[in-house]
């Protein structure tokens, strides 16, 4: 019944905190309620010689005000396992863009189309606004039925199924429109970090095929794994001292 797995996928049962491995032990300050900004930090009115004129608006909570949907996709991280199925709740991003970002965008929004999305655990990532727009791309905020919980990115979170889960930023809190990727630097090595990351064409990384990245990354899933769990148990005696 179900479809074929894309290149160089696995299939895990269990759907495992993950990421790189500084952010094992970084956790998000507020989980209790969505407080989403958003910015055109090279859209403003001053002249372009200026530094960029960076006008931001808080829009609290987007999935307040916009349709709710629910979409069951399956997550492929770049190190090659697969969790299928997940029933995912929130917003689509089109339907957040073209009922709140672009009306506050000081000038063309079409201009704007390169879009960072950076994290309240200090992570950070890009897309190109077409790929955004997919029907597929989500704003999240429930799992399963139930509210995101610390494991996989309270209080809201990306999800774009079409693209590796280095993508899909968890603990969401900005969201930068750019004309121009040239203030970008991607976080960590630049060879692990593709610009469209797209799953069914293999864009693991740049300059390293991607078949060759898959047997880089294989090995260190377990670790990786045992990490984000040792992290999370970590926080969750801090928190409560008396649990074991
Ligand atoms: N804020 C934040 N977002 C993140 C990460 C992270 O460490 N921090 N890891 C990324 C990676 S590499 C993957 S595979 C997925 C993992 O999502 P999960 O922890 O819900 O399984 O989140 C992505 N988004
Ligand atoms: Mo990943």
């Amino acid at each position: 019944m179900n479809t074929p797995l894309p290149p160089g996928q696995r299939e895990r049962p269990d759907f495992p905190r993950f990421g790189l491995l500084p952010f094992a032990t970084r956790f998000p300050s507020q989980t209790d309620r969505i407080d989403l900004h958003v910015s055109f930090p090279d859209s403003g009115t001053a002249p372009a010689s200026a530094p960029p004129a960076n006008v931001g608006t808080d829009v609290g909570n987007p999935l307040a005000q916009l349709p709710r949907v629910e979409q069951t996709s399956d997550f492929h991280c770049v190190t090659t396992w697969t969790r299928r199925g997940l029933r995912w709740g929130g917003v689509r991003f089109a339907d957040f863009y073209e009922q709140i970002v672009a009306p506050l965008c000081p000038a063309d929004p079409a201009a704007a189309r390169f879009v960072v999305l950076r994290a309240q655990d200090g992570a950070r990532t890009s897309l190109p606004l077409e790929d955004l727009l997919s029907p597929g791309v989500l704003l999240a905020d429930h799992l399963d039925g139930q509210p995101l919980p610390m494991e996989h990115g309270a209080p809201l979170r990306l999800i774009a199924p079409a693209h590796y889960g280095y993508k899909s930023v968890k603990h969401l809190n900005r969201i930068e429109f750019w004309r121009s990727d040239e203030h970008y630097r991607p976080y960590g090595l630049r060879f692990m970090v593709h610009p469209r990351a797209r799953v069914a064409l293999e864009e693991r990384g740049q300059w390293v095929p991607g078949w060759l990245l898959r047997h880089l990354y294989r090995p260190l899933i377990g670790m990786t794994v045992a990490r984000f769990e040792h992290g999370m148990r970590e926080r969750r005696e801090t928190l409560d001292p008396g649990e074991k």
